[in-house]
């Protein structure tokens, strides 16, 4: 029998049949990636070859081969990663500039893996009611720059089961794709997914007063089943380690980065302080904005740091 994984467990899984069908399963023999550590050999998302024993007990034997898989990297030094999910079509990122605030950096270091993974990202920008006059504007100020990037950008309320726009993610958006929900913990990615179901299908949580960041609440990815599709809500992320980019393959993830890349003098021009370089040229002209730049510094220190590791 062939299911997909829709929940893994502390040392199963949870795996849907065809006809909607859950069964619990272990794990059976040794579905390592070559090449990285992972925590979890079998991810949500994956398509998997299960067998029922005499004992009733179901096993998974196999694993289909994966369209694609997002990791996140440990942040410490073992190297060992963490699949949060297989065979996705897109990924929405929920962002809020308050409560708790994401960084810019944040937001460009995940579309920038997006980007490594041929992923397509979209950006939800989450509270909008709660917003401040002058984080009204910051909001106004990220989402043009986004949206001239040509990310899809969306502002909604995630609690307000009658946003037009959770609607028109509902419809338009998540219809027909399997959709990763991430993003720092507390911006309200359990929220919008029972919103957009209707009713209480995961439990959220409270932003901490003290820190003003979220408290971790959800502690594994699952699936859930739209009318056509799936989508995913994860644990909220602190940090998404970069897939082991090559020092110059990062300007490739930043897309107005990429494009100026070609003026510059040197071809292997990695916009430090190469003479002739347009695209440093171009963020001192405030053409490419300074935040996108910094973060794409800030990735390319990681790559220096971990080649000398
Ligand atoms: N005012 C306001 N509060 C919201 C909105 N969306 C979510 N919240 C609140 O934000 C808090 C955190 O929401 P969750 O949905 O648990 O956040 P999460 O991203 O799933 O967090 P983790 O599971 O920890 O990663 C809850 O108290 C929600 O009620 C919104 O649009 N407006
Ligand atoms: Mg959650
Ligand atoms: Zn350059």
């Amino acid at each position: 029998m062939i299911g997909l994984v829709t929940k893994t467990t502390g040392n199963g899984c949870i795996v849907r049949l065809d006809l909607g069908e859950e069964r619990e399963c272990y794990i059976k023999g040794n579905f390592r990636i070559k090449g990285i550590r992972t925590t979890n050999p079998v991810a949500v998302g994956d398509y998997v070859k299960i067998e029922e024993k005499s004992d009733g007990t179901n096993w998974i034997v196999a694993i289909q081969p994966r369209k694609n898989y997002i990791i996140r990297k440990s942040t410490n030094l073992s190297k060992e990663a963490h699949i949060l999910a297989a065979n996705i079509d897109q990924v929405a990122l929920l962002v809020t500039i308050n409560h708790p605030s994401t960084s810019t950096t944040f937001i460009d270091r995940f579309l920038a893996t997006s980007e490594a993974y041929a992923v397509p990202a979209i950006l939800i920008f989450n509270k909008i009611d709660i917003l401040s006059a002058d984080e009204k504007v910051v909001l106004e100020n990220l989402m043009e720059l986004y949206a001239n990037l040509h990310y899809e950008v969306y502002a909604i309320q995630a609690n307000d089961t009658c946003d037009a726009y959770v609607q028109e993610l509902k419809r338009k958006i998540f219809d027909g794709k399997v959709t990763l929900l991430s993003g720092n913990s507390g911006v309200g990615k359990s929220t919008l997914l029972n919103t957009l179901f209707g009713k209480q299908m995961t439990r959220t949580g409270e932003i901490s007063s003290s820190n003003n960041k979220g408290v971790h609440t959800t502690t594994f990815s699952e699936m859930y089943p739209l009318k056509d599709g799936y989508v995913i809500d994860t644990p909220g992320i602190k940090g998404f380690g970069s897939v082991d980019m090559n020092e110059d393959e990062v300007d490739h993830y930043f897309r107005e980065i990429f494009a100026l890349s070609h003026n510059c003098k040197y071809d292997d021009c990695k916009h430090l302080e190469e003479p002739g370089c347009a695209v440093r040229e171009a963020v001192e002209n405030q053409i490419i904005a300074k935040s996108r730049f910094d973060s794409y510094l800030s990735i390319l220190g990681d790559c220096k740091e971990s080649k000398y590791r």
